[in-house]
């Protein structure tokens, strides 16, 4: 993308955060090392630890929850926030370090150039070296579903629970009104197959898990697969309308520039 197109974006890297005092600091410092333009939102979804003293002291934006609604919540919250105050793009990067904000450029240059331009970019770990050992259940789930939903989409999507995720701005639109809540990952690729939005996946390394706790043991992992899997076929089953429904798409190209509003706040 030529760099003068880039200077107009206004780039939000959303940081769902829960209980993650030992990492998010770190977190924020590599977003803003590696994408200084990015603005930096960290939602903290209820936590109980030192996590919004530590994201403050850093700099970032805090939208604070009042107690926790899970992951698909906080994507939400920082969906409509981005769609608010007039971003054109959003990344959700966790903030249990395990997406390398190095990335970021080469994500928002996929953005713009990857396949037939792509309203979704995605880290996936499965088309090279993941970067760490991904635990063996975590694998063969991820294969079903990539199975799955590349057969529903007609296309490779390799990692479909990877939460590293880039959107434009139709991708903020269809999100900051519905997202999936447990587990939103895999169905939020059918919400925007649905739609009509365009997938692109580029090769990524990913961390294993800074500190903290994962979300998903095995009791967990069980109930994921099914409830995840049901919806899908649910979500099957919905009218796929014959374009995108949210505000008509810009004449002039893939990101509106959108004027600036209000605060713009931010670290970056
Ligand atoms: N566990 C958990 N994480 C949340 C919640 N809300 C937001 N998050 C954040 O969402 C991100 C992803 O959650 P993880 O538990 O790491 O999920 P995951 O990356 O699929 O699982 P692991 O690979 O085991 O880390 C992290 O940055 C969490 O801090 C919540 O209610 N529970
Ligand atoms: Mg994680």
């Amino acid at each position: 993308m030529p760099d003068d197109d880039r200077q107009d974006l206004r780039l939000l890297a959303i940081v769902p955060a829960y209980n993650e005092e030992g990492m998010i600091g770190r977190v924020v410092r590599d977003i803003e090392r590696h994408a200084p333009d990015f603005n930096v939102l960290v939602v903290d979804d209820g936590s109980l630890d030192g996590t919004v003293a530590q994201a403050e002291s850093q700099g970032a934006i805090v939208l604070r929850h009042p107690f926790n609604l899970g992951i698909g919540g906080a994507m939400q919250s920082g969906y409509k926030y981005a769609l608010a105050h007039g971003y054109d793009v959003a990344v959700q990067v966790d903030g249990d370090g395990q997406h390398k904000p190095e990335y970021l450029p080469e994500m928002l240059e996929a953005l713009r150039t990857g396949g037939n331009e792509a309203d979704m970019v995605y880290g996936t770990r499965f088309r090279g070296d993941p970067g760490y050992k991904v635990p063996i259940g975590r694998r063969v789930g991820n294969l079903i579903f990539s199975v799955v939903l590349s057969a529903i989409t007609r296309q490779k999507i390799t990692d479909p629970t990877s939460g590293f995720r880039m959107v434009n701005r139709r991708g903020i639109e269809l999100f900051a009104r519905d997202y999936p809540h447990d587990y939103p990952e895999v169905e939020a690729i059918l919400m925007l197959h649905n739609n009509r939005l365009r997938i692109h996946e580029v090769q990524v390394r990913m961390n294993a898990r800074g500190f903290g706790r994962s979300s998903i043991d095995y009791p967990r992992a069980a109930y994921y697969m099914v409830k995840v899997m049901l919806a899908l076929f649910v979500g099957l089953l919905r009218r796929r309308p014959d374009a995108f429904e949210g505000t008509p798409p810009p004449s002039t190209g893939e990101f509106p520039a959108v004027e600036a509003s209000a605060e713009s706040g931010g670290s970056a």
